[in-house]
């Protein structure tokens, strides 16, 4: 999964990339602010697919968000995490979480194109002169499945206001935004080879086709983000179904990227174009957002933000309510943008002792989660707090508490999961 040498830096990783050829500080926030080079091209795009691209009518999303099934935040919804209790390894399409930017674009498949241009593809095609896909000439090509985990880059963020007494600004979501699907599709590797990909093809930049994003008045133009070249060759996969269905319209219709292991805003929706550079690209969604921002990192943020953490969920109703003292078991998974998950251990007095759980899954998905299981016997009844916490194969685990960034990116801490006992 990762590039080769130890001696040489991991280019599948923004953040190593971008400490080798960062922009200077000034550059950065030029490049942060607004749409830059894209401004206005949305609108054109978009006219072109004519009716096609109509915006989901009241909401943004389209597919029904039954109460028990998720929390709606606002343009957004997150899975309940007792509706995967009894599912299988998959998040089923009806409970997967939503993130919009702004609404579910409608797109009609038969006039949908994917358009590839740039000065990393032989002959240097321009934006209004692309190489172009059809939703036929992509399914033409080499099928592959791959399970794999989104997760948005904020799940959890709640948790900086209630466990550590900071609010974050932005959703904030508890433990729901992440989901295990099965994806269908083609290797973006593929995809970028047939177009004239070269060796001097550096980053991409996919671009959805739903509506420009406007941040406090400001119009930051469609939702895109760099990829370094490393990443997009390795294990991106261009997807055209979900759990063996075609994609939902809320996921991506009719094709959207899977980036697994990365943060969510890497896996494109509903995916329009792809510009090929081969020069370092930036976005706001690489430069003002997606990096951790507060006081212990510098003005400019972080590197911008690529694997995931490591995080693990009870599949229980928040606040949870469990009949009788006598033996429960408790059910949840784990999972992390860094590889497998080796060891999960659970505590019932806030941390004082752990038990390791039972793993279930034999061999784990290093791209999915492992579900597991541990028994409990509360002696009385009364108030609870439930603790999780998970080691991945790099050895990273959860700790109690984590530093706090503005934008609430990437909370790992132990989550304090509250069940009473009747
Ligand atoms: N075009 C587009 N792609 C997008 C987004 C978006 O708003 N527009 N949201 C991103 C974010 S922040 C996340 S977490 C994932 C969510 O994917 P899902 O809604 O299928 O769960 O999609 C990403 N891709
Ligand atoms: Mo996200």
């Amino acid at each position: 999964m990762r590039t080769g040498d130890r001696d040489e830096p991991d280019l599948t990783h923004e953040a190593t990339y971008e400490r080798l050829r960062s922009p200077s500080r000034r550059e950065l926030l030029r490049l942060s602010a607004g749409a830059g080079l894209s401004a206005g091209l949305g609108g054109g795009l978009l006219a072109g697919l004519g009716p096609a691209a109509a915006a989901a009518a009241d909401g943004g999303i389209v597919k029904p968000l039954p109460p028990e099934l998720f929390i709606p935040h606002g343009t957004n919804a997150e899975m309940r995490w007792e509706a995967m209790r009894r599912q299988g390894y998959l998040t089923p399409a009806d409970r997967f979480f939503v993130r919009n930017h702004t609404a579910t674009p409608l797109i009609d498949a038969r006039t949908w194109r994917l358009k590839l241009w740039g000065a990393g593809l032989r002959g240097r095609p321009a934006e209004d002169r692309p190489v172009e896909f059809t939703y036929e000439d992509l399914r033409a090509l080499p099928a592959e499945t791959l399970t794999s985990a989104v997760e948005c880059t904020g799940n959890g963020r709640g948790f900086f206001a209630s466990q550590q007494g900071q609010a974050a600004s932005g959703t904030p979501w508890k433990l729901g935004a992440v989901g295990v699907a099965r994806w269908h599709g083609v290797r973006l590797s593929t995809v970028l080879r047939r177009a004239g990909l070269t060796r001097e093809a550096v980053d991409i930049m996919p671009r959805g086709l739903d509506a420009d994003f406007v941040d406090n008045g400001e119009n930051l133009g469609r939702v895109r983000r760099p990829l370094p070249i490393a990443k997009a060759m390795d294990d991106v996969l261009l997807a055209y179904g979900m759990n063996g269905a075609p994609l939902p319209p809320d996921h991506g219709h009719p094709v959207r990227l899977v980036v697994p292991s990365w943060v969510g805003i890497a896996s494109i929706k509903w995916l329009g174009d792809i510009q090929v550079a081969d020069e370092p690209l930036h976005s706001p969604w690489n430069t003002r957002f997606y990096r951790l921002f507060g006081p212990d990192y510098p003005p400019e943020g972080s590197a911008p933000l690529t694997r995931m953490n490591v995080k693990s969920a009870f599949e229980l109703p928040w606040d949870a309510t469990l009949r009788g003292t006598g033996r429960h078991v408790l059910h949840g998974r784990s999972w992390s943008g860094g590889g497998r998950i080796r060891q999960v251990e659970v505590s019932a007095d806030g941390g004082a002792r752990w038990h390791t759980a039972r793993i279930r899954d034999r061999d784990p998905n290093p791209r999915g989660w492992v579900r597991w299981d541990v028994p409990w016997h509360p002696r009385t009844t009364g108030r609870y707090e439930l603790l999780a916490r998970a080691t991945d194969e790099t050895g990273a685990a959860q700790p109690a508490t984590v530093p706090f960034n503005r934008l609430g990116y990437l909370f790992g801490a132990v989550v304090r999961h509250p069940v009473t006992v009747i």
